[in-house]
C-alpha cells in the first residue's frame, strides 16, 4: 500500500475533522487505496501549530504554508483555512505539483475559483472540494434512487440549510461575517452545501431568483483569532460591521426543466444543522434531514393506495458505503463518517491516477450559482447562471 504524505493547512474546526478522517479512513476502508500519512500541519503561530500537531497526530508542525507547499516530500496539500486563503494556497500547491483538497466554498469569489480550476488543470493534479454532505450514506442512497428512476422524472427540489449559531445579536464577529475573508455570508457558507446537493441530485442550475437579507449589522469584535461560532459574549465592548448576508431564499430553474428552492440562514432559532431536501418526482418523493441522517424517507406512487405514504429506510450494510461502515443499520452515522468517506474517495482517485467529484470545476460551478443568488438579491431579477465547461465532457 502506497503512502501519501499530507500537509494540512489550518488546525481549527476542519483541521480536527480532516485529521480524524485521515487517521480513521484505513480502519473503515481496508485495504485502503493509499495510506494517508499525517506529515505536517500548519497554523499561524508556533503554539497553535504545535498544539494541533500533538493533538491531531501530525509528525511535525510549521507556521509557513509557503514552505510546506514547496516541500518535495509532500504529496497532497489539504486547505482548511478561512476562505480568503484558499486560492493562493491551492494555486501554489498545484504549481508545485501537489494534489489539492480544498474546503468549501472553493473561494470567496467565482473569479478566484476559476483561477484555482485553471491552475489544477494546468498542473494535471487531482483536485477535490470538500462538500462532504454528499458523502452522507443516505444522500448517496438518494442519488442511487434518482439515477435508477425510482422516483421517475424529477419535478421539484426543495432544499434548506438552517442553523441558529448566528441568531444572537451579540455572537462575535467571526471571520464568517466579513466579506473580505468569507466572500459572502449564509449564501457561501451553508447555502453552497445545498447548491452542491441540488447539482449532485438533480443537475445544473440555469437561473435563480432570490431574496437576500442582512438582519444584524454589527457584532462584538472577537478577542482571539478563533472562530467562536455563536458563543454569545453579551458584550458592551467594541463592535465591528457585518458586511455579508444573513439569509437567502431562492427559487431555481434547472437546465433540464425541473424547478426548486433553497433557503439558507444561520439565524433560525432551534435549527442546528438542518440540511434538508425533498425531491418530488413523477413516481415518488424522497425526503432527507441531516439531523436524522441515518434515515431516508421515501414514498412511491406504485405502492397500493391503502399503503401509500412515507416509509423510512435506514442506511446500513446494504446501502452505499455500508459494507465499510457498521454491521447493523442505524447504528449511527456521524459528521466524521462523511469526512472519512470523503477522504477515501479522494485517496482512491489519487492512488488510481483518476479523478473525483466534487472537484474544482464543481466548486467553481457552485460559486457561479452563489454569485447569481447574490446578484439576484441585489437586483430583484431572475439571473442566469454561467455554466462551466467540464474537461472531457
Ligand atoms: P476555523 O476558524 O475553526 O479554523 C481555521 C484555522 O486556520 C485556524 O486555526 C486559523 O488559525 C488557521 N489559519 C488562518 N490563517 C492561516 C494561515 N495563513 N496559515 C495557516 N493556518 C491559518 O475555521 P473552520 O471552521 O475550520 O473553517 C475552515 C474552512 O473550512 C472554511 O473554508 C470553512 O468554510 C470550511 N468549513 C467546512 C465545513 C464542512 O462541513 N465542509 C465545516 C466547517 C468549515
Ligand atoms: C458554520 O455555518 C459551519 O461550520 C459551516 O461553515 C460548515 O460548512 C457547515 O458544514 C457547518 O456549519
Amino acid at each position: 500500500m502506497r503512502d501519501l504524505n499530507i500537509a494540512l493547512i489550518g488546525g481549527g474546526f476542519m483541521g480536527k475533522a480532516h485529521s480524524l478522517a485521515y487517521a480513521a479512513m484505513p480502519m473503515y476502508f481496508w485495504p485502503a487505496p493509499a495510506r494517508p500519512v499525517r506529515k505536517v500541519i500548519v497554523d499561524v503561530s508556533e503554539d497553535l501549530a504545535r498544539t494541533a500537531a500533538d493533538r491531531y497526530g501530525w509528525e511535525r508542525h510549521a507556521t509557513s504554508w509557503q514552505d510546506v507547499v514547496a516541500d518535495p516530500s509532500v504529496d497532497v496539500v489539504d486547505i482548511a483555512t478561512p476562505n480568503h486563503l484558499h486560492a493562493d494556497i491551492a494555486i501554489a500547491a498545484a504549481e508545485a505539483g501537489k494534489h489539492v483538497i480544498c474546503e468549501k466554498p472553493l473561494a470567496p469569489t467565482a473569479a478566484d475559483a476559476q483561477r484555482m480550476l485553471e491552475a489544477v488543470q494546468k498542473a494535471g493534479v487531482v483536485h477535490a472540494v470538500a462538500f462532504n454532505y454528499r458523502r452522507t450514506p443516505a444522500v448517496a442512497l438518494a442519488k442511487k434512487y434518482v439515477e435508477e428512476g425510482a422516483i421517475g422524472e424529477v419535478l421539484n427540489f426543495r432544499g434548506t440549510y438552517l442553523q441558529d449559531w448566528s441568531a444572537d445579536l451579540d455572537s462575535p464577529l467571526s471571520w464568517r461575517f466579513q466579506k473580505a475573508i468569507a466572500g459572502s455570508g449564509a449564501v457561501g457558507d451553508i447555502g453552497s452545501h445545498v447548491v452542491d446537493l441540488a447539482r449532485y441530485l438533480v443537475g445544473e442550475v440555469d437561473e435563480v431568483s432570490s431574496l437576500v437579507s442582512r438582519f444584524i449589522h454589527d457584532r462584538p469584535l472577537q478577542s482571539s483569532g478563533f472562530d467562536s461560532l455563536g458563543a454569545s459574549r453579551g458584550s458592551d465592548g467594541p463592535r465591528g460591521a457585518v458586511d455579508v448576508d444573513d439569509e437567502s431564499i431562492t427559487m431555481l430553474r434547472f437546465c433540464d426543466g425541473a424547478v426548486g428552492s433553497i433557503e439558507a440562514t444561520r439565524n433560525a432559532w432551534g435549527r442546528n444543522n438542518y440540511i434538508t431536501f425533498e425531491i418530488h418526482g413523477t413516481e415518488g418523493t424522497i425526503f432527507f434531514n441531516y439531523e436524522r441522517r441515518d434515515e431516508l424517507q421515501v414514498a412511491f406512487k406504485a405502492d397500493p393506495a391503502d399503503r401509500r405514504g412515507f416509509r423510512t429506510v435506514y442506511t446500513g450494510p446494504g446501502t452505499p458505503y455500508g459494507e465499510s461502515l457498521w454491521p447493523i443499520p442505524a447504528l449511527g452515522i456521524g459528521y466524521s463518517e462523511t469526512k472519512i468517506i470523503e477522504a477515501y474517495e479522494i485517496f482512491k482517485a489519487i492512488a488510481e491516477g483518476g479523478s473525483v467529484r466534487p472537484d474544482f470545476a464543481d466548486g467553481y460551478q457552485t460559486a457561479l450559482v452563489d454569485e447569481a443568488i447574490l446578484a439576484s438579491g441585489r437586483t430583484g431579477a431572475w439571473t442566469a447562471v454561467d455554466q462551466v465547461e467540464r474537461e472531457g465532457r
